[in-house]
């Protein structure tokens, strides 16, 4: 299946918002009650991976995942290690807030020839972090320093840096659990001035936070350790 971007960019045009599920490959353990979540929420995409994978469970997720929903997958990844050719598409992410040249460009080099032999769908994702007032693992791992929180100009300029450098879409991310999500504002701003579809995650634990995110111009909200936590709420 070669048509997810097409699907995403459809979606822009009507105006129709995506939720996206971001699945641990470390809370393998949990599945079953991740499942669970899955079905009663139904979202419209699964995204797997993160910034502190530490197993190699992630093809396995994949696998049973498959068996029991029928959800495009997305790897997320926070390295080229967490490859699965069981996947649908792939965020090739690159930093673009940071100026770590490993996670701009150096990790891509090294997944290319993998990824060009598989048949995913490859999704070139411009990756953005915005501070979120604590350090979350992607900063700390990345060794970059995210966007602040009041500064939405420099997250407009690198957003459209990254759609003129050919970017498919862009990712605010304020980071996997992170203590306040990316604000409303600064979505706005990039989200006003942007042509490709953007997506939003990091801290939002609620449906009232995930509609601000939908209000402000996010196209697609990722939720991950709400739902994991089955702490989801209305
Ligand atoms: C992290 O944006 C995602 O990359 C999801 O974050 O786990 O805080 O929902 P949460």
């Amino acid at each position: 299946m070669k048509n997810i971007y097409s699907q995403i960019i459809k979606n822009k045009k009507q105006g129709k918002k995506s939720l996206a599920v971001l699945l641990d490959p470390d809370m393998y353990d949990k599945l079953p009650q991740i499942i669970y979540q899955i079905k009663k929420i139904q979202p419209d995409w699964l995204f797997a991976g993160g910034s502190m994978v530490q197993n190699n469970h992630l093809d396995k997720m994949i696998l049973q995942i498959k068996k029991k929903c029928n959800i495009p997958i997305f790897l997320f990844p926070g390295n080229n290690t967490q490859i699965s050719i069981n996947a649908d598409a792939l965020l090739f992410l690159s930093l673009i807030s940071g100026r770590n040249p490993e996670f701009l460009i150096g990790q891509h080099v090294i997944a290319a020839p993998i990824l060009a032999k598989s048949k995913l769908e490859i999704i070139p994702t411009g990756y953005i972090l915005v501070e979120n007032g604590k350090t979350t693992s992607v900063e700390y791992i990345s060794q970059t320093k995210p966007i602040p929180r009041d500064k939405a100009d420099i997250a407009l300029a690198t957003a459209l840096a990254g759609e003129m450098l050919g970017m498919k879409m862009i990712y605010l991310e304020a980071g996997s659990g992170a203590a306040k999500p990316v604000p409303a504002k600064l979505i706005k701003k990039v989200s006003k001035n942007l042509h490709i579809p953007l997506i939003v995650g990091g801290g939002i634990r609620n449906k009232k936070q995930m509609k601000k995110a939908f209000e402000a111009g996010a196209d697609i909200v990722v939720i991950g350790t709400a739902i994991e936590k089955g702490q989801f709420t209305g």
